[in-house]
């Protein structure tokens, strides 16, 4: 059987991870794919010489042309520009609406029967707008911020009770900006909810409150202290985690920007809510009951996504 074949769009500090890891972990062959010539074919060389030494056969291939991305079976786009220290997500809009339209067509021309994974900012409101200009089906397009922002939490919370991250889950909702939403109530250290947690005097309420915080914050933190660019490593491992479990038909349970249709009260638009990821796509939105205060902070979330769709369609009018 033919090895799978990841496409990715934008060959820069997360794509070139995102082939890296890709290949790594013998995921597929990868076509890296940029407009900037020379940058997607000197990383896919560059990668594909680590292959003797670590021993993996995927193919690497760099391009600046779309027909190179013909048949992939995964799509995930980094185009676009990232934050510099000063900037929020939201004021790469109008830059990367422009961008995401150009790679909507060339998805959409080359390789419709992807599953796509957008990760460009702002994260909700360019998924929304690379579903529409590529017209694939709403379950085949999603956004990557849910498994990265619950990483974080993860790490954070993991440090403070001195335990194994691996015993520790958490999910993050809502738009990945300032308002997304760490549930602290569905969070667990082996299945021990993080009140409880409070209550057992392993943390204290202001420390836990410190950390959901620190959370929200957590991408502009890494851009204050690289101040050239923004977060890729970890962004990077959270969309290889997403692509594995469709490719694998794992049926994984992960936070992801995913088209709502009525889900958790939200109708035709992309927020970050809990799914089911495998070879359908989003298979499944759970749709999880907040409390009056989650709920309130989600519809500040949802609030904010919206407000960013409507400024796309103030911009590019096909999108109105
Ligand atoms: P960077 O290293 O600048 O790479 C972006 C690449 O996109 C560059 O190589 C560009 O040449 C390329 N590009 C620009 N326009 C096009 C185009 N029309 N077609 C194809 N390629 C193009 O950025 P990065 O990799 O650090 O970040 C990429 C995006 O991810 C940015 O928008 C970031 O804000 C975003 N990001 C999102 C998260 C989330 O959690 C959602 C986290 C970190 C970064």
């Amino acid at each position: 059987m033919a090895r799978p074949k990841i496409a990715l769009i934008g060959a820069g500090q997360i794509g070139g991870t995102l082939a890296h890891l890709a290949a790594l972990k013998e995921l597929g062959d990868v076509v890296l794919f940029d407009i900037a010539e020379g940058t997607p074919q000197g990383k896919a060389l560059d990668i594909a010489e680590s292959g003797p030494s670590e021993g993996f056969d995927a193919t690497l291939k760099g391009t600046t042309d779309y027909a190179d991305i013909a048949g992939a079976d995964v799509c995930i786009v980094t185009a676009g520009v990232p934050r510099k220290p000063g900037m929020s997500r939201d004021d790469l809009l109008g830059i990367n609406l422009k961008v995401m339209k150009a790679v909507g067509e060339g998805i959409r021309d080359n390789a419709p029967d992807a599953f796509v994974i957008c990760i460009t900012n702002p994260l909700d409101a360019m998924v929304w707008a690379l579903q529409k200009f590529s017209g694939l089906p709403t379950n085949k397009v999603c956004g990557m911020a849910g498994v990265l922002d619950s990483a974080r939490f993860r790490h954070f919370l993991a440090t403070e009770f001195n335990v194994s991250m691996k015993d520790v889950t958490a999910f993050v909702l809502g738009g990945h900006g300032d308002t997304m939403v760490p549930c602290v109530r569905y969070s667990t250290v082996a299945g021990v909810p993080l009140p409880d947690l409070v209550e057992m005097g392993w943390t204290t309420q202001d420390k836990l409150d410190a950390i959901v915080q620190r959370t929200r914050d957590g991408g502009a933190e890494i851009v204050g202290l690289l101040k050239t660019g923004s977060a890729f490593y970890a962004p990077a491992t959270s969309a290889i985690e997403m692509a594995e479990a469709y490719l694998k038909d794992q049926k994984r349970v992960l936070p992801a920007a995913a088209f709502c249709d009525g889900d958790l009260g939200v109708s035709d638009m992309y927020v970050g809510v809990p799914t089911v990821i495998g070879a359908g796509g989003i298979e499944k939105i759970m749709n999880i009951k907040l409390n009056k205060n989650e709920q309130e902070m989600f519809d500040t979330s949802v609030k904010a996504v919206q407000g960013l769709v409507e400024a796309c369609k103030g911009i590019d009018e096909t999108l109105a």
